[in-house]
């Protein structure tokens, strides 16, 4: 090690730390934390190994520094972002590129050396008075082909704590590598605070270096911002996996029952706030994860993997009807952190979960009493709609056998699904892989959401559910996804779903659960035990079949004349969505490959010969049925 980095370590850090960090036998690692400390300032540090009682002291930590509250329940924790740190920062958040390095116009990105010199400004002496956190983590299970470590130096107690729900413990696993291989690096200050919440939000910045695998974020809480090794590694992962040859998706992963006990393995893309978790939570079948997941062939086998071990997900409409399994972990002691819901006589409350709210207590805008506005006159919901559970997938009793093991699940089928009231079915399969990629991911759009900041319910491309993480030229990662599956020995079947078509009235024409019978089916489909009936846009069930699935899976009657009016094909819709499509991808995109154009066109000439020999809308019964 340098003089210098040494010397900065030998002062900041006491001998039990200093020695922890130097057990870790890789220079590059001594030197991140070095420089962070000389930067930033903090006014100790501790090194956190994977032992329990490290473990438990960060979870004190944050109670003690007020960043969490304790509940009623046992093990609960309430912890409150400031009123305008509710969600990503899409816009203040940039990819730092080298001159000459263009990632396209739909990649917010900001040259190298500008941007450093801003954040670090911003860091400078941020953690003055603070304690600095420094924490291992491993993405992907340990021991495995899909492991990436990652270093996060945190002075929010409650960000650390965080991470030790969500991911794998991975201070053994830096001390195992040495100095060998790449690693991810995060720095995190909550900046300065007012009443334990970033005072400056203002500044807030998450900055990503691309060359050098580091994350910066300053003068925020909010997890999606400041939990490093959730999107902002998902950046990170994405071009390594674009070096490496696999793929890196915001997906779940999960385990589908079907028939004589056989298990499917799914993986899903949904924006955020689209019923991703809710679909990865389906009671009865097993979760593997919920968010993030990375795919590789390993034998010429497609294997996926969580790169997480928890769940940040949104407590809305959890209530025991919609969300039983969730709901059961939230309510009973154990360890669950809650963030932004409304806290009366230390009990947490949230929009949707199925009882009546207390009328006042103390949320995301401090005291708060029914009916109260901000400066804006915006009424202020007693639980933000972005609130969120953290809670680790350990706790759960869904969790799949599988979950940790290093050569991931077989991915059988791969799921997307966007927030659509007027164009897409419930469910459909696609033709192939290449037309699922593109039609169904590559061509996702959904209406905005409160996950991230700025206005809702507006239509938005939404490539693969991943846009706000794609760190390539988009055009290369959808090229990507299309190789994933040369060489395969077998092929993943995509399906594209829509839980959030809308009626005459625009009330949803489905009910929360339904969601389960297409994911029954598709199930049958991999397998190919039900049959199909061709469209334009892709295989759509048989009524039969959704009859007696809904039967057997909901107890419900599902009729004739819902299948007609959910699995029509809206010719103009779809028409107009391509025509929107096609534009981006001409207009936003400049390295499109050539096959997204084919297929999309292909799309067009089918969905203009229906429209000759059918109008606008086509009833599902005419279609011929496919072997
Ligand atoms: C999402 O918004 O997609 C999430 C939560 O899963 S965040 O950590 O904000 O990304
Ligand atoms: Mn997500």
């Amino acid at each position: 090690m340098s003089q210098e980095y040494q010397s900065i370590l030998e002062s900041r850090l006491t001998p039990r730390d200093l020695e922890r960090l130097l057990a870790l036998e890789n220079a590059k690692l001594h030197r991140f934390v070095a420089e962070s400390i000389d930067l930033c300032d903090p006014e100790s540090v501790f090194v956190c190994t994977d032992s329990p009682e490290d473990i438990a002291s960060v979870r004190r930590l944050a109670v003690e520094t007020g960043e969490e509250t304790p509940l009623a329940l046992d093990g609960h924790t309430v912890h409150f972002d400031g009123y305008h740190d509710q969600g990503r920062d899409k816009d203040r958040t940039k990819y730092l590129v080298p001159p000459g390095v263009d990632l396209g116009a739909s990649l917010n990105s900001l040259d190298k050396e500008e941007g450093l010199a801003e954040v670090r400004t911003l860091l400078e002496g941020s953690m003055r008075g603070r304690k600095v956190l420094v924490r291992f983590f491993c993405l992907g299970p340990t021991d495995s082909v899909f492991s990436i470590s990652g270093v996060q130096l945190t002075d929010s107690a409650y960000v650390a704590h965080s991470e030790d729900l969500l991911y794998r413990s991975g201070y053994e696993q830096f001390k195992r590598v040495g100095d060998s291989g790449e690693f991810f690096r995060v720095l995190h200050s909550a900046g300065r605070l007012e009443g334990n919440v970033s005072a400056d939000v203002g500044k807030r910045r998450v900055y990503i270096d691309l060359e050098d695998d580091i994350v910066y974020s300053v003068n925020t809480q909010y997890a999606g911002n400041t939990v490093g090794f959730k999107k902002l590694a998902l950046r990170l992962a994405i071009r390594k996996a674009d070096r490496e040859g696999w793929l890196a998706e915001h997906m779940f992963v999960m385990g589908v029952g079907g028939p004589g006990g056989r298990k499917t393995y799914f993986a899903g893309a949904f924006p955020s706030a689209c019923g991703k978790t809710s679909t990865a939570m389906l009671p009865g079948e097993t979760i593997v994860g919920d968010d993030i997941a990375y795919f590789r062939a390993i034998d010429a086998d497609p294997r996926a993997v969580n790169v997480e071990g928890g769940i940040f997900g949104i407590i809305r409409d959890v209530n025991p009807k919609d969300d039983p399994v969730i709901y059961e972990v939230l309510t009973r002691p154990g360890e669950v952190i809650f963030s932004n819901v409304l806290v009366n006589e230390d009990r947490p409350y949230w929009l949707g979960m199925g009882r009546e709210l207390p009328a006042e207590g103390t949320n995301h805008s401090g005291h708060w009493h029914a009916g109260d506005t901000d400066e804006e006159g915006n009424e202020i919901t007693p639980s933000h709609k972005n609130a969120r559970y953290t809670v680790a997938l350990k706790d759960l009793s869904n969790l799949d056998e599988l979950a940790d093991d290093p050569g991931g699940v077989p991915l059988h089928a791969v799921i997307y699904g966007g927030r659509d009231s007027d164009t897409s079915v419930p469910v459909q399969q696609s033709f192939d892989w290449a037309h699922g990629i593109v039609t169904m991911g590559a061509g996702l759009e959904s209406e905005t959401t409160s996950a991230t900041l700025g206005r809702e319910g507006v239509r938005a491309w939404q490539p693969m559910s991943n846009l706000d993480f794609i760190s390539l030229p988009l055009g290369r990662y959808i090229q990507n996804n299309l190789d994933f599956a040369a060489g395969l020995k077998r092929l993943p079947v995509i399906f594209g779903v829509n839980y959030f078509l809308r009626g005459e009235n625009r009330g949803y024409l489905n009910a929360m659960d339904d969601k389960h019978v297409w994911i029954k089916w598709a199930e049958l489909r991999v397998h190919g035990e039900v049959r199909a009936r061709r469209t334009p846009t892709g295989l759509i069930p048989l009524y039969l079949d959704l009859q007696r699935l809904f039967q057997e899976q909901l107890g419900r009657h599902f009729s004739r004349d819902q299948y007609a009016e959910q699995f029509q094909t809206r010719i103009r819709e779809n028409l107009a969505k391509l025509d929107r499509i096609v534009w981006i991808f001409r207009k936003q995109v400049h390295d499109t490959p050539q096959a997204v154009f084919d297929i999309l066109e292909a799309q067009r000439l089918r969905l203009e010969e229906a429209m000759a020999e059918w109008g606008d809308y086509v009833s599902p019964f005419d279609y011929a049925r496919d072997e």
